[in-house]
């Protein structure tokens, strides 16, 4: 197979840089490696390009090298980070309400008034729009988010050793949400995509920031290594236990609820201020529209069921044992389980190997 060209392992040299008073980033310098990349456009509108065995969205690509070569993290950035579908939004929230309750009161939060996206962005859709400056102006700590795989990530996360939130879930269910998200995109003149030719994308690696499962695995193994700085959770763990996963959250960033808080019941109106059932009411996610130029997005868009095993009511059992299998294939040894799959768990991860961070 053809080496594909690296930035994140040796960046090249970019015309803009070093020029003074030159504008440090004109996302154009990147179109022509962009133009070279493999191209999928089974989920179009979406276009998929393969940049270092990851199928990477076109229009997040131009902010991903630029991200890759000029983000500058700080040492308390704090990142939430997922394949998608798989929870962001809803950890956005969560992870934005922890880290301010002291500075707004509930009745009045941001959460209230703003998507948990416009809370916490995406990074690489806001360089994407020549827009990294909103990113370097934020006050730390900051709250960033990207669904970039981990061994993407600018070099300035790893080697500042950031923290890292991962939310993961079952890929059926990714799957599901993704495909009616997706549908969304499509222009009324475009037929949706039938939902097998979605389903034999996605088992073959070829979905937006796919494949699944090296995304997930790359995490997971951070995760192992170095729990004090990657915190890897489950979609399904969140909606079971909420009360556990959110003090863990708060413990995890460095800001743990006091006894007084617990006693006082903050844990649950965070909670609840999080909610699928609270968000969905509010006015700003029923009728606001995403930040993404070009996208016929609304905020809606990121809230459909809000819970597990909708699978079941699109997926013949057949297909979900085929998803399953290639999961547990994928995962095994690792010691990982993901969407009920029982993979056998073994002291699988090789100490040896090269941490991504
Ligand atoms: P993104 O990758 O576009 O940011 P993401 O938030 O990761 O999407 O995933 C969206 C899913 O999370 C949707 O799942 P569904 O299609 O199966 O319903 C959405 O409904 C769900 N979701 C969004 N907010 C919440 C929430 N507060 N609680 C639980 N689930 C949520």
């Amino acid at each position: 197979m053809a080496a594909q060209p690296s930035l994140c392992n040796s960046p090249p040299p970019m015309e803009s840089q070093g020029k003074k008073g030159a504008d440090p980033r004109p996302p154009s310098n990147y179109t022509d490696l962009i133009s070279t990349l493999p191209l999928e456009e089974g989920w179009a509108p979406m276009r998929n390009r393969k940049y270092q065995g990851f199928w990477i969205p076109q229009r997040a690509l131009t902010g991903t090298l630029d991200m890759q070569q000029n983000f500058k993290a700080r040492p308390d950035d704090l990142w939430v980070l997922s394949y998608p579908k798989s929870g962001t939004t809803w950890l956005k929230a969560l992870a934005y309400a922890i880290m301010t309750r002291a500075q707004y009161p509930f009745h009045h939060h941001p959460l209230l008034r703003q998507n948990p996206h416009e809370c916490v962005p995406m990074v690489d859709r806001t360089y994407s729009r020549g827009q990294a400056p909103e990113i370097e102006a934020m006050p730390s700590p900051r709250i960033l988010n990207t669904h970039l795989p981990c061994s993407l990530l600018p070099h300035s996360i790893k080697s500042l050793d950031c923290k890292v939130i991962y939310v993961c879930r079952d890929p059926k269910d990714v799957l599901v949400s993704l495909w009616y998200f997706n549908n969304g995109l499509r222009p009324q003149s475009m037929e949706p995509i039938p939902f097998t030719k979605a389903f034999e994308m996605f088992c073959e690696g070829n979905c937006p920031y796919g494949p699944i499962w090296e995304h997930v695995l790359e995490y997971w193994e951070e995760s192992q290594r170095r729990p004090e700085k990657v915190l890897f959770l489950k979609y399904e763990e969140m909606l079971e236990e909420p009360l556990r996963i959110v003090k863990r959250l708060a413990e995890f960033m460095g800001c743990p609820f006091s006894p007084e808080e617990e006693k006082e019941g903050v844990v649950e109106e965070v909670i609840e201020l999080c909610s699928f059932d609270k968000l969905t009411s509010l006015e700003v996610n029923k009728t606001g529209k995403v930040l993404l130029p070009s996208i016929p997005l609304t905020n809606d868009s990121f809230f459909r069921k809000g819970g597990a095993g909708d699978w079941r009511n699109h997926m013949s059992s057949e297909m979900a044992r085929k998803l399953d299998r290639i999961t547990e294939q994928k995962l095994e040894g690792s010691g990982l389980t993901l969407g009920g799959v029982a993979v056998k768990a073994s002291a699988a991860i090789n100490g040896d190997d090269q941490a991504l961070f």
